[in-house]
C-alpha cells in the first residue's frame, strides 16, 4: 500500500483551462460553498499523507491578506523531475488535472474529497499559488499564477531532517465573484469534524485576519469514539464503555463507535464515507441498522427477552437512545443522489452487516449487563410505541373534525390556498408587530417568535419540541409528528420565510430554525419550501432619493461607483426588523415584486446541523459569548433566489 513511490506513478491526464473555464463542475459552485471546498481539497491531501501514516500534524492558517496556507509534516510531495514531462512531480500536481498520486492506481489509500479532484484545481482557480516542499534535506519553492508555473522550482539546501508541504493560495476574485472571505465557524466546523475521523491527526487552525490571531488545535486520540463521547456529553449513558467497531474486508475499511443513553429517545446516527458526511444515508447505515436489528433480536430471544410467540423489535425501537458514527473508506466510492451525499456501494451493506455483526455479538456475548440494559430499553421502546399509535389514532380520528388549534400569536392569512400562502417566522414581538402591519393580509401570516426557542444550547431533541415556540411553529405550520411521512397536503403555507434580524443574534436564530427543520422534518427543505428573507442593513438617502444596500458591499458600491466624490449622504443602518416602518418593512423584504428571498438548499440545513453537532461548545458557554462566537454562521451568498 505504501510501496516506494516514484514520479512516474503520477498520471498526465489533462491541463487546466476546463477548470477555469467551468468551475462549477469540479468545484460545485463558485459561491462561498465552492470557496471553501478549496481549502477541503487541499487539506485532504494532506489528510491522505496522514492516513498513509506519514503526517501527524497538519496547520490550516487563514492570513490577513486573505489567502490561505496548509503545512503538513509528510513525505513533502516528491520534487524530482517527472520523466515524461521533465518536469518536478510537484509541477506535474500543481499543473495537470487528475495527476496526485491516487490516481496512479498503485501508489497509496483512499481519496478523500467530495469531488476528489486534486490540487491543480485549486491552483487553477488561484491568483496564485505558492508551494513549498521539504524533502532529500533541500526546500523546494514554486510559485503559480492562474494555474501556470511563474517560475521554474527552486530548490536549497536546508539543515534540519524536517519534511513536508506547505501550499498557500489566494482564491482568485476573477472566478469567486461573490467574494473570497472564508467564514471560520464553517472551516472550523469541518477541520473539527476532520480530526474526529482520523483520529489521532492534530489540525491547528489559526485565523491570523485580526489583529490577535485566534489559534484552536484539534486532536482526537480516540477518533469516532471521541465523537460519540461528545455528542452523548450531556446525556446518561446506559453504558461507560462506547462499543467500537474496527476492520477491513475487501479493500473496504469499517469503523463504528456506538452508545445507548437512558434520556435520549430519538437516534442519532452519523454516517460517513471518505469522510464525507453523507446527509442521505446509502449502503453503510442500511448495514448497520440491519445488523443492529437482527444481532439484538437474536440476543434478546437467546436471553430469554422475547419469547417464542413474541414479534420481533423493530428497528427504531433498536436504534432508541442511541448515538452512533460509522465511517468508512471505500476504494472508489459511488455517490449518489442530488447532492451526492448518499453512498451507493452495494459491497460496503454486507461488508459493514458481517464485521460490525461479529464484534457486536461478541461484545454483547462478553456483557451481559450492557445487553440486557439496552434489550429492554428496546422493548420498553416497543410498547410504548404501540401505545403512542393508538393514541395518535385516536387523536387522529377527532382532528379529521376539529383541526389542532392554531397558536395565539399567529396572524393567519385569509388565503386557505397553500399554494398562495406564506408564513413569515419572525424574531420577536417588536418586528412582529410592523410584520404584521405591513404584510399583504390575503395570502402573507405572521408568526412571532420570542427569542427564547433558542436558549437550547444543546442538541437534546425532546427539551426542543418541549419548547412552545416550537409547538407553535409546529401547529402554525400544520407539521405532523417527527419523523413521520411527510404529507405535503397539510402544510398550511408552501413559503416558510425565516425573517431575522441582519445581526449576530439573527444569525443565531436563524441556524437554530433551519436545525429545527432539518431535523424534524427534512423533507421540508428537501421539497424547497423553506426561504430565507433578506431585509436591508442599510437605508441611503441622497437628495430626494433613497436607496436601500443589503450587504457592506452593495453598500460601498453604491458610494464609491454611483455617488459624485463629494456627495452628500446619509447612512441609516438598521439594527433590527423593528426598527423599520411597516411599509418599509413591505418594501423592502416582503413584496414578493420586489424582495430578495433566498431559497434553503439541503446543504445549508446540514451546515446548521453541524454547528449544533461539533460545533456547540464544550461545556455550555454563555449565550452572550455564544452569539460572538457562532453569530456570522452561514454564509448565504450561496443560496438561490
Ligand atoms: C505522493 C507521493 C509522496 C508524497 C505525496 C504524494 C504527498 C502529497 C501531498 C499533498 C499534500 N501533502 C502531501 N504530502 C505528500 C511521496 C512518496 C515518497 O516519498 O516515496
Amino acid at each position: 500500500m505504501t510501496s516506494s513511490y516514484s514520479a512516474e506513478q503520477i498520471q498526465v491526464l489533462e491541463g487546466l483551462e476546463p477548470v477555469r473555464k467551468r468551475p462549477g463542475m469540479y468545484i460545485g459552485s463558485t459561491g462561498s460553498r465552492g470557496l471553501h471546498h478549496l481549502v477541503y481539497e487541499v487539506v485532504d491531501n494532506s489528510i491522505d499523507e496522514a492516513l498513509a501514516g506519514y503526517c501527524t500534524h497538519i496547520e490550516i492558517d487563514l492570513n490577513a491578506e486573505g489567502s490561505v496556507t496548509v503545512s503538513d509534516d509528510g513525505r513533502g510531495i516528491p520534487a524530482e523531475p517527472h520523466p515524461r514531462t521533465g518536469k518536478s512531480a510537484l509541477e506535474t500536481v500543481m499543473t495537470v488535472l487528475h495527476a496526485g498520486g491516487k490516481f496512479g492506481g498503485s501508489s497509496y489509500k483512499v481519496s478523500g474529497g467530495l469531488h476528489g479532484v486534486g490540487v491543480s484545481v485549486v491552483n487553477a482557480l488561484s491568483e496564485w499559488v505558492e508551494a513549498t516542499v521539504w524533502r532529500n534535506n533541500k526546500v523546494y519553492t514554486q510559485r503559480f499564477e492562474r494555474g501556470i508555473p511563474f517560475s521554474e522550482i527552486t530548490e536549497k539546501p536546508k539543515k534540519q531532517e524536517h519534511t513536508g508541504t506547505s501550499v498557500t493560495f489566494m482564491p482568485d476574485r476573477e472566478i469567486f465573484t461573490n467574494g473570497i472571505e472564508f467564514d471560520y465557524n464553517t472551516l472550523a466546523g469541518r477541520l473539527r469534524e476532520l480530526a474526529y475521523l482520523n483520529g489521532g491527526v492534530q489540525i491547528t487552525f489559526t485565523d491570523k485576519r485580526e489583529p490577535e490571531p485566534h489559534v484552536e488545535s484539534y486532536c482526537y486520540e480516540g477518533g469516532i469514539r471521541e465523537y460519540v463521547a461528545y455528542m452523548t456529553r450531556e446525556k446518561q449513558p446506559l453504558h461507560q464503555d462506547i462499543i467500537y467497531v474496527q476492520g477491513e474486508r475487501e479493500g473496504v475499511q469499517v469503523e463504528v463507535a456506538l452508545q445507548w443513553c437512558i434520556d435520549a429517545y430519538s437516534d442519532n446516527l452519523l454516517g460517513f464515507a471518505n469522510n464525507i458526511r453523507t446527509i442521505d444515508g446509502g449502503t453503510h447505515l442500511e448495514g448497520l441498522k440491519t445488523v443492529l436489528t437482527r444481532t439484538m433480536n437474536t440476543v434478546a430471544r437467546k436471553r430469554n427477552k422475547l419469547k417464542e410467540k413474541d414479534a420481533n423489535l423493530g428497528g427504531e425501537n433498536v436504534r432508541e437512545g442511541l448515538t452512533g458514527v460509522i465511517s468508512v473508506k471505500v476504494p472508489e466510492p459511488e455517490f449518489e443522489g442530488q447532492t451526492k451525499t448518499k453512498l451507493g456501494n452495494t459491497e460496503v451493506r454486507g461488508i459493514v452487516d458481517s464485521l460490525v455483526g461479529e464484534v457486536l455479538t461478541e461484545y454483547l456475548e462478553f456483557n451481559p449487563g450492557i445487553t440486557d440494559a439496552v434489550i429492554d430499553k428496546a422493548v420498553q421502546a416497543f410498547k410504548a410505541a404501540e401505545a403512542a399509535r393508538l393514541a395518535r389514532e385516536q387523536v387522529r380520528r377527532k382532528s379529521v373534525l376539529e383541526s389542532s388549534p392554531l397558536p395565539g400569536k399567529l396572524a393567519d392569512c385569509s388565503s386557505r390556498n397553500p399554494q398562495e400562502s406564506e408564513i413569515f417566522i419572525v424574531e420577536g414581538d417588536s418586528a412582529g408587530g410592523s410584520a404584521k402591519q405591513g404584510r399583504d393580509r390575503r395570502f402573507q401570516a405572521i408568526l412571532p417568535l420570542r427569542g427564547k426557542i433558542l436558549n437550547i444550547e444543546k442538541t437534546d431533541d425532546s427539551k426542543i419540541y418541549k419548547n412552545n415556540e416550537v409547538q407553535a411553529l409546529i401547529a402554525a405550520l400544520g407539521l405532523g409528528v417527527k419523523g413521520e411521512e411527510f404529507d405535503a397536503s397539510h402544510l398550511r403555507y408552501h413559503r416558510l420565510v425565516v425573517m431575522t434580524d441582519a445581526d449576530v443574534d439573527g444569525a443565531h436564530i436563524r441556524t437554530l430554525l433551519l436545525t429545527f427543520f432539518y431535523r424534524y422534518q427534512r423533507s421540508l427543505v428537501d421539497q424547497g419550501y423553506v426561504y430565507i428573507a433578506c431585509p436591508p442593513l442599510y437605508k441611503i438617502e441622497r437628495g430626494r432619493n433613497h436607496y436601500y444596500c443589503y450587504s457592506d458591499r452593495e453598500k460601498d458600491n453604491l458610494i464609491q461607483n454611483e455617488f459624485p466624490a463629494n456627495a452628500n449622504y446619509n447612512i441609516q443602518r438598521f439594527k433590527g426588523l423593528g426598527e423599520m416602518m411597516p411599509k418599509q418593512l413591505w418594501e423592502t423584504t416582503m413584496n414578493s415584486d420586489s424582495r430578495i428571498l433566498k431559497r434553503v438548499e439541503i446543504e445549508d440545513a446540514a451546515e446548521a446541523d453541524r454547528i449544533f453537532t461539533v460545533l456547540m461548545g464544550d461545556r455550555v458557554a454563555p449565550r452572550r459569548e455564544f452569539i460572538e462566537t457562532y453569530g456570522s454562521q452561514l454564509n448565504l451568498t450561496d443560496l438561490d433566489f
